[in-house]
């Protein structure tokens, strides 16, 4: 195991460990679902619960049911799933930006309950499957599929027709927010022409939680702020060449293409016909490849339309699509020099030999176990289960080292960001109950 200089309390057997994320997962849940950490993040966001509800499913499978439901129960008219779900109870001040910046209460077709009007990757379809998997009499008791799953098409059908601003078949983002990977040095490129707001007309929060090294620069949050304003002042319209930040990301397609599998299995369950999916899912395949893949999987720049080519972790998460036809050359780069799967643990964000890469700072080095855990999935699904169970365990070590931490520096495990966060120990739950 590796020496870390600030590991967190030593949380010892895997008894232990199960333990103490169970406890994370209790303190965290807030009426109708989970916020990822009680202070950096005290709302609901919309991929955390996904990755909440897949170790959740294996403590209280309705419970992770009800998570999954909350956050569709504040989905938009037109199929969107905001990227944060606004808890009423909470002061406005806690999070920025909060209600009164995205105003989405004010948008016809929005819930009652105020949103942000972004959204984040569709990591949803998956999440319910696992879900009900893991309690199947209890989600039919519940009406749980039959439920979610008009919901999830509505989803599916707002990210593959009004997100696909270039008529490629691929959905696009149009905030880095909408990546999951806020800061990744991907994003300065398209980033750099957006004209950020003056940090003087806004205040950040997150920086009451967290060390500023270790988060985006008040210039990115400009660019962030100005991004969201210029969405939200058009009504959250989708339209082509109406956003000053539209990239077709990698990550957010494979999991679209994975969702799509997912809803094949929810479809055979709840009565309707799978065939649609399979065949969504087919399209996302081949043009994912086609158009995203050199080697590996770059994002492509909608404005210039030219692949972002470095090497980050989004590039690797096609591996959680079935039958991805470059599987092995996928696995092949994760174990280079670049990310040394087998050593740096959890998967780093950015590539380690790049002079930018940065082990502590937000999605510019450090990892995140959701993407492992994401990575770990695809390695099972392609026959590497060698490499999936040392992951595995690489894993629970690490967070057995450092607690449970927002991200972790991949080579000396030192953790960064929040402590306690939920994704973190919801995926320890699962990893430890993996076979
Ligand atoms: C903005 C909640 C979220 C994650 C994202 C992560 C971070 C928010 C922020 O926290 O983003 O959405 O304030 O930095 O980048 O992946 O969902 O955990």
């Amino acid at each position: 195991m590796t020496a870390c200089l600030d590991r967190g309390p030593d949380l010892g057997t895997l008894t232990e460990l199960d333990r103490a994320a169970r406890r994370i997962l209790a303190a965290n849940w807030r009426r109708h679902a989970t916020v990822p950490a009680a202070r950096l993040y005290p709302h609901q966001w919309s991929w955390d619960s996904a990755f909440i509800a897949i170790g959740q499913r294996h403590l209280s499978p309705a419970r992770a049911q009800r998570e999954l439901e909350a956050l569709f129960g504040a989905q938009w008219r037109d199929g969107r799933v905001p990227h944060i779900v606004f808890d009423p109870s909470v002061p406005a001040g806690a999070y920025f930006p909060g209600p009164s910046f995205w105003r989405s209460t004010a948008v016809p077709g929005t819930p009652g309950v105020p949103t942000s009007g972004i959204v984040q990757p569709p990591a949803h379809a998956l999440a319910v499957w696992l879900t009900f998997l893991a309690g199947p009499a209890t989600a039919r008791a519940r009406g749980f599929l039959p439920r979610m799953y008009p919901r999830l098409v509505a989803w599916h059908r707002y990210l593959t027709t009004r997100r696909d601003l270039t008529g490629s078949g691929l959905m696009s983002v149009v905030h880095p927010w909408e990546s999951g990977m806020d800061n990744s040095p991907t994003w300065d490129e398209p980033l750099s022409r957006v004209v950020p707001v003056p940090s003087a007309e806004f205040t950040r929060r997150d920086l009451d939680h967290a060390v500023a090294a270790e988060r985006p620069t008040d210039l990115d949050y400009g660019r962030y702020v100005r991004l969201a304003r210029d969405y939200r002042d058009a009504g959250y319209a989708d339209t082509a060449g109406g956003h000053g930040f539209t990239v077709e990301d990698p990550l957010c397609n494979a999991l679209l293409a994975a969702g799509e599998h997912a809803l094949a299995s929810i479809a055979g369950e709840v009565g309707a016909d799978p065939g649609p999916h399979r065949s969504a899912a087919a399209r996302l395949t081949e043009t994912l490849t086609t158009n995203l893949y050199d080697g590996f999987f770059f994002p492509r720049d909608v404005h210039t339309g030219r692949l972002l080519r470095s090497y980050t972790i989004g590039g690797l998460m096609p591996l959680v699509v079935p039958g991805l036809p470059v599987a092995g050359a996928l696995v092949e780069t994760a174990l280079g020099d670049r990310f040394r799967l087998g050593a740096a643990t959890p998967l780093p964000s950015y590539d380690l030999t790049a002079p930018g890469h940065t082990p502590g700072d937000y999605w510019r080095g450090p990892g995140w176990v959701n993407t492992s855990w994401l990575f770990w999935h695809g390695l099972r699904l392609h026959g590497h289960e060698a490499l999936a169970g040392d992951l595995r365990g690489r894993l629970l070590d690490r967070v057995r080292e450092a607690g449970f931490r927002e991200y972790l520096d991949p080579l000396t495990g030192a953790g960064h960001g929040a402590d306690r966060f939920s994704w973190t120990a919801a995926l320890v739950l699962d990893l430890i109950r993996a076979r």
